[in-house]
């Protein structure tokens, strides 16, 4: 429900929207809004308005929900230059996130103040489409062309300091935020008004300018930030009503655009996934000490971002020499941080602080939760979890890493089988951001709901996941590399298919990207398939590893690779090892944009494979494991995005 109250403070009109949960701006905020500047003006005791938010923020931004609707007048860009015709001066006074057409608003207002913990910005290029209400045009003109550039173009919100120090604000404010608004309105009235924004005239810039922000601006790989950076440059050579008119036109256009719908889609699924309904009501299990058993890049990258979110950490491994690599491990990612000018070293002497290594099983008695990150062979598991069941408390959290391995396998005999749970991290774990969550029929409801918040306090995106072989993630990676392969059996060259992957905005192609992590991490879990009795037939994988081709560590994989050189060099080895399975009609697709709908209609057919069995949620969630674990381009939206027209029989 909409609330836009009014109280008076002497002669100073205080307006509070309430519009939960950010004060996005709907259609009867828009209205509301446009009554009120009405009603003031018409009010002779209203000499000057404060607007200003209950709740966690300024407004946030148009309400996303409402984009796929038919724009409702009064439209947004009416609405700015409302206010800011007014006959009283408005001072939007802001605290949170004031984002978007809710920065738009307020550069519509006379003045702005913030608290100092605020933040202002133009997102919208993340949802595909550009500002829509003058961001484009009133931005440059308070804070300078290249300021602008950047924050419309970026996406990214900056401080209540920097948007100060570039002229967007007038005043931050430590504390007190309406009581200070009222006051700085008061005074402002004592001195002539600054011209209204779309007053202040605009300087055009060097065409070597727009050439730099037009190749920084093309790195995100869609259309949106180009297209905000061709209004800005629009803003500089023409008037405000044809710039406001161009950016109008501009806006529409993308809010229609398929990129645009993909970004939303991708939008709502990421709030979604971290707050599955089914667990609505359910309390997770406080997690305060995390053991981590295994020291090694993926166990250090869990205590790494665990340690980030505020846990203690015990780390185990099997001797002193190796507790020690481990703790260097967990040190080197901080020092990575240090290095990059994000952690100070206190920070980082704090960090370490947290984490004690030990051989000693004893030493997770207290933990609340411990994850496991050992070799991926079953013997190894089992034996850890048999000391685990032994040594932690019965409530104790009890979590597998594993990748490619039966979680049910692995918990077999475990004491409290209703406390164990899969966590399937990515590396590097204190980087990617996906978590596949991954409960075995016996996990208990809470303790499912603990690894979503686990996920949450990581700040990762974590995804439900059944049990089967490579769970979501990795069952689509082996698919989409399986019919990669067949390309290439039908005589699509590899270097054809990577483009195609490139172009379709991938930053890799499937056999770029093994030849960068190694043709052996999938090569071992085949045979061991096979040694376990299995029936895995040959791949041209295979062939290239018994051939001893390992990818870029061996300087040759699929492709061949000079000295000290990562650049993939077509291979005429692997052109020759490969031949005997290459057919000569060429019967596979020849455009890259056949190639990459090919490869991603065949994700989605596992993906609805993966849905029809049960071990995806919703197909939101195989959009969301796509994105984040392998890098699908996000302006796509995710494989059963993408391919949605094809699964439901319309043109694809
Ligand atoms: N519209 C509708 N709902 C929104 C929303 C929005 N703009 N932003 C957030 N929500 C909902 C969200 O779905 C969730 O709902 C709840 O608020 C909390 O969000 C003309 C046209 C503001 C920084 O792009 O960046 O203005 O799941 O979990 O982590 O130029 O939300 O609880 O039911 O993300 O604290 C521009 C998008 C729009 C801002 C808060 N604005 N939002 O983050 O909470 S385009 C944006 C965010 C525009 C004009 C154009 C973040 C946040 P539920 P949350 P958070």
């Amino acid at each position: 429900m909409t609330r836009l109250t009014l109280r008076m403070d002497g002669d100073i009109a205080v307006v509070t929207l309430d519009n939960p949960p950010v004060n996005a701006i709907s259609e009867a905020v828009r209205k509301g809004l446009v009554e009120m500047v009405d009603r003031l003006d018409a009010d002779d005791t209203v000499r000057a308005v404060v607007l200003i938010c209950a709740g966690r923020t300024f407004i946030a931004g148009a309400d996303v929900r409402e984009f796929g609707k038919t724009p409702v007048e009064p439209h947004l860009p009416d609405v700015v230059d409302r206010i800011e015709a007014a006959q009283k001066p408005w001072v939007a006074a802001i605290h949170g996130t004031a984002l978007g057409g809710g920065f738009e608003i307020a550069m519509g207002c006379r003045f702005r103040v913030a608290l100092g913990s605020a933040k202002v910005g133009l997102p919208e290029v993340n949802l595909g489409i550009i500002p829509g209400a003058s961001g484009t045009v009133r931005t440059p003109r308070l804070a300078g062309v290249e300021f602008a550039v950047d924050l419309a173009t970026g996406g990214k919100p900056v401080s209540a300091a920097r948007a100060l120090d570039a002229g967007l604000l007038d005043l931050v404010i430590g504390n007190d935020l309406e009581a200070a608004a009222i006051d700085f309105a008061r005074q402002a009235l004592d001195a002539d008004l600054p011209q209204p924004a779309s007053q202040i005239p605009l300087e055009p810039m060097p065409d070597a300018f727009w050439q730099a922000s037009r190749t920084s601006a093309a790195e995100a790989g869609h259309q949106a930030p180009l297209r905000a950076l061709d209004c800005i440059r629009f803003a500089t050579e023409h008037d405000f009503a044809a710039a406001m008119a161009h950016e109008r036109k501009t806006f529409l256009d993308l809010r229609a655009s398929e990129e645009a719908a993909a970004l939303r889609h991708v939008f709502f699924a990421e709030r979604a996934a971290p707050k599955p309904e089914v667990l609505t009501g359910v309390e997770p299990r406080q997690i305060k000490t995390v053991g981590i058993v295994g020291g090694g890049t993926m166990g250090a990258g869990i205590a790494a971002a665990c340690r980030e979110a505020g846990m203690r950490i015990v780390l185990i491994e099997r001797d002193d020499e190796a507790v020690a690599r481990g703790m260097q491990n967990i040190d080197k990612i901080f020092t990575g941080g240090v290095k990059r000018g994000k952690l100070s070293e206190a920070d980082r002497a704090d960090r370490m602080a947290g984490v004690q290594g030990s051989t000693d099983y004893a030493a997770l008695a207290q933990a609340d939760m411990v994850i496991e990150a050992v070799f991926e062979e079953i013997g190894v598991k089992r034996a850890v979890f048999e000391r685990l069941g032994h040594f932690c408390r019965a409530d104790a959290v009890l979590a597998t890493n594993t990748s490619y391995l039966d979680p049910r396998d692995i918990a077999t005999g475990l004491p409290h089988p209703e406390r164990f749970i899969g966590l399937h991290f990515f590396s590097p774990a204190h980087i990617m951001k996906l978590l596949e969550i991954v409960p075995t029929p016996d996990t208990a409801p809470d303790v499912l709901a603990t690894g979503f918040a686990l996920g949450r306090a990581l700040k990762k995106m974590p995804i439900q996941a059944g049990i089967c072989e490579g769970f979501i993630s990795n069952r689509i990676l082996k698919r989409y590399r399986a019919e990669a392969e067949a390309l290439v059996k039908k005589g699509v060259p590899i270097p054809e298919i990577d483009a195609a992957m490139r172009d379709y905005g991938f930053k890799m192609g499937p056999f770029e990207a093994q030849d960068l992590g190694g043709l052996d991490i999938a090569f071992l879990q085949r045979e061991g398939a096979r040694d376990a009795g299995q029936k895995v037939p040959e791949t041209l994988g295979d062939i290239l590893m018994r051939a001893g081709r390992k990818g870029q560590k061996t300087g040759g994989g699929w492709y061949d690779y000079a000295d000290g050189d990562r650049t993939p060099q077509p291979s005429d080895t692997t052109t020759a090892l490969l031949a005997p399975h290459v057919s000569a009609d060429g019967q596979g697709p020849s455009l890259r944009p056949d190639i990459a709908r090919h490869l991603v209609a065949t994700m989605a057919a596992e993906g609805e494979a993966i849905l029809n069995e049960g071990i995806a949620q919703a197909p939101e969630d195989i959009d969301l494991v796509e994105i984040h674990g392998y890098g699908f381009p996000r302006w796509k939206g995710g494989p059963m995005f993408a391919s949605r027209d094809r699964a439901s029989g319309g043109a694809a």
